[in-house]
């Protein structure tokens, strides 16, 4: 390929190349990773990076870099190349010839927090597509509070087949031209190759149509000829919408036997085939070897953004000690001040005034109160607003015409929704959460692993969180929901039992900054049954002492959310029988979980009997009482029924569960 736009002696081809080699030995190196997608993307990947890219190496985290995102995180070694090239500290020729290795920093797939220059962790496809998107409105967010001289950047993903058949890149895209996100450009690598072998033997469809039919901007190029991509990137900066760049590339670029075909993805070339790879491409250097001039060509790309560096130094300079704090705050993840006083002052209030609701309307009632005092907070629902309770009244909506509201309609798109939160967290300066029932957790799980993964803040509002919803029925009763939540690491599930329990809930999922919380939510309403103000976070505890009739009671009852306010009737019941108990309210495993072994001790307590009782499967509440146990809960999907009924006949009252305890007494 010859390349007569370069001014430099050193041509396109020359540095694109650099790329593909890199790939090439570190794949053969670590004898497993994918080089035909770097090989394939190398070319737009180098006009993309020297012509184009906002983005300072010395300073990866500038927050008002262009976000480069590779969706198709299978050919993770075209970004550990770019990111090597252009002159990232963190990276070194010894972390590539490290590729793949354990404790290594170029992971199989791109890991976010692994290495400065990655902006999120793929691999699952259509992830990142998702995440893009988030970024692209986090930009649209935070310009419209500090200015586009403050915020002015552009999302880039690279997205492969793969990345576009999957459903939630179908979401994402469809959201992102609804609100016309223009600075999401996204390079599609039409190679026509999958796994199994050509697209064509599972898709005919037309992917650009259907990008136009999202309402995008769509441009098709020759995705190995520079100029073409260079224009195509031109004219998409200039759109008024997201754009697709649908490259038609080879996968392989340059290997004789390989390129176009399925045998180079996910397998090195082999010996033979790098030898004549090398030979075709002109590529007369050993393996890891980059020449001087390249290296230093490469180099120099990763300075081209610095005059706008420094003008954004000097705009940031200008701006007044408040609003420069502020961005600081926002953009660090920091919470106001006064944000722990205004939820204490509205506990002490609903505990002067208490009433019966239903938590996720607690929920609803918190988010009215620290909303205003939140600007960062972003809110949404996936098509469930009014029963979410995810909207407070002053909420602006977020919309193509004006991007400066707290409140996006996800529309029926979990999965989405839950990518385009990680996206929106991993931009920073945004802090987002987002509704739907918790039987649809199932929807949003994998971007949910993701945010557990990547440790970010992303807060999920699942309300109707058991059998408790009635009659929508088994299809709507979350029954093995919690368990798996509780399953996957570090995300923390709370299921508060009332709105005191709601509140602490709120704080705890806002104080989180390293992984996702769940809050699960009731549509029945509950008493409350935490009548004493104290400034503690007793939820934080995770478990702890709700009530306590005896210094060694015969009986202790665990219960999370709706089901404490059962536990209490039990009391009451086992009181009038002459027996002795007291009651563990359980809000948040995982955080009982961390605590020390004294206090663990005194939450298992030594009581004759122990009952566990929660409307879902009762898988790992052993650990939460481990002895004695009766476990009362919901091991089949659930029925539809009148939630009273169906509390009833799965033996979750008051009398059938002491029936259960007498006979062990
Ligand atoms: C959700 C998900 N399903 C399956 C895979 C396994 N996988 C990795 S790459 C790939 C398909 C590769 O085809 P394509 O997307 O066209 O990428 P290319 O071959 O061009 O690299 C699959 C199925 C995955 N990474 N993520």
């Amino acid at each position: 390929m010859k390349d007569k736009t370069s001014t430099s002696k050193v041509t396109h081809g020359e540095l694109a190349n650099t790329i593909r080699f890199l790939s090439i030995d570190a794949v053969e190196k670590a004898k497993s990773g994918h080089p035909g997608l770097p090989m394939g993307m190398a070319d737009v990947a180098t006009v993309l990076f020297k012509d184009f890219l906002k983005f300072n190496p010395s300073d990866p985290g500038w927050h008002d870099r262009d976000r480069v995102i590779l969706s198709a995180g299978q050919g993770s070694m075209l970004l550990y190349s770019l990111l090597f090239l252009s002159g990232y500290k963190d990276i070194s020729i010894k972390d590539i010839k490290n590729f793949r290795q354990l404790k290594g920093k170029c992971a199989g797939h791109p890991e976010y927090g692994y290495l400065k220059g990655i902006e999120t962790t793929t691999g699952p496809l259509g992830q990142g597509i998702g995440n893009a998107v988030g970024m692209a409105l986090a930009e649209k967010i935070i310009s419209k509070s500090f200015g586009t001289k403050i915020s002015n950047h552009f999302t880039y993903a690279i997205a492969s087949d793969g990345d576009l058949m999957e459903g939630i890149s179908h979401e994402a895209a469809s959201f992102a031209g609804h609100l016309k996100l223009n600075k999401l450009i996204v390079f599609f690598d039409d190679n026509g190759i999958s796994i199994d072998g050509p697209v064509s033997l599972s898709n005919s469809e037309n992917t650009v149509s259907r990008f136009k039919s999202y309402n995008w901007n769509t441009i098709s190029i020759n995705g190995h000829n520079p100029k073409e991509i260079a224009r195509a990137i031109k004219i998409a900066k200039q759109s008024k919408k997201p754009s697709l760049i649908s490259c038609k590339t080879k996968i392989g670029f340059g290997s004789p036997n390989k390129e176009g075909k399925s045998s180079s993805h996910g397998a090195p070339l082999g010996e033979d085939e790098i030898k004549l790879t090398r030979k075709k491409l002109k590529w007369d250097h050993k393996p890891f070897m980059i020449p001087k001039k390249i290296l230093e060509e490469w180099n120099a790309v990763g300075h081209r953004s610095l005059s706008e560096y420094k003008k954004w130094k000097k705009n940031f300079n200008k701006l007044s000690l408040n609003k420069k704090n502020e961005y600081r705050r926002r953009v660090d993840g920091k919470l106001p001040k006064d944000l722990k006083k205004i939820l204490s002052q509205f506990k002490k209030k609903f505990i002067q005034n208490p009433s019966s609701i239903a938590t996720r309307q607690s929920s609803e009632l918190v988010i009215n109160a620290i909303a205003p005092k939140l600007p960062e907070l972003v809110g949404g629902s996936a098509d469930l607003t009014g029963s979410n309770n995810t909207r407070s009244k002053k909420m602006k909506t977020i919309n193509a015409t004006n991007y400066g509201g707290n409140y996006i309609y996800y529309g029926i798109r979990e999965h989405g929704m839950a990518a385009i939160m990680n996206g929106l967290a991993l931009h920073k300066g945004v802090i987002p959460f987002g509704g739907t029932f918790l039987i649809f957790l199932d929807y949003c799980k994998p971007s949910l692993r993701l945010a557990a993964l990547m440790k970010q803040r992303a807060i999920y509002i699942l309300t109707h969180d058991s059998i408790g919803l009635g009659e929508d029925g088994p299809t709507h009763q979350p029954i093995e929901q919690l368990a798996s939540l509780r399953a996957t690491p570090n995300v923390k599930v709370l299921r508060p039992a009332d709105t005191i329990e709601t509140i602490e809930s709120w704080q705890i999922a806002l104080e989180n900054r390293g992984g996702p919380s769940v809050i699960a939510l009731t549509r029945q309403k509950l008493s409350p049954v935490r009548k004493k103000y104290t400034n503690k976070n007793l939820t934080e505890l995770g478990a702890y002492e709700l009530k306590n009739n005896s210094k060694n009671p015969q009986v202790s009852i665990y219960a999370s959310g709706s089901e404490v306010e059962i536990a209490s009737e039990l009391m009451d019941m086992l009181s009038k029988k002459k027996v002795t108990s007291r009651i563990i309210s359980v809000p948040c495993f995982e955080l009982f979980k961390v605590q020390n072994k004294q206090y663990k001790k005194s939450i298992f307590g030594n009581s004759k009997v122990n009952v566990s009782i929660e409307a879902g499967t009762s898988m790992g509440w052993n650990e939460i009482c481990p002895n004695n146990l009766i476990h009362v809960s919901v091991e089949e999907f659930g029925a539809s029924a009148p939630y009273k009924k169906l509390y009833d006949f799965y033996g979750l009252t008051a009398s059938k569960i002491y029936k259960k305890i007498s006979k062990k007494l």
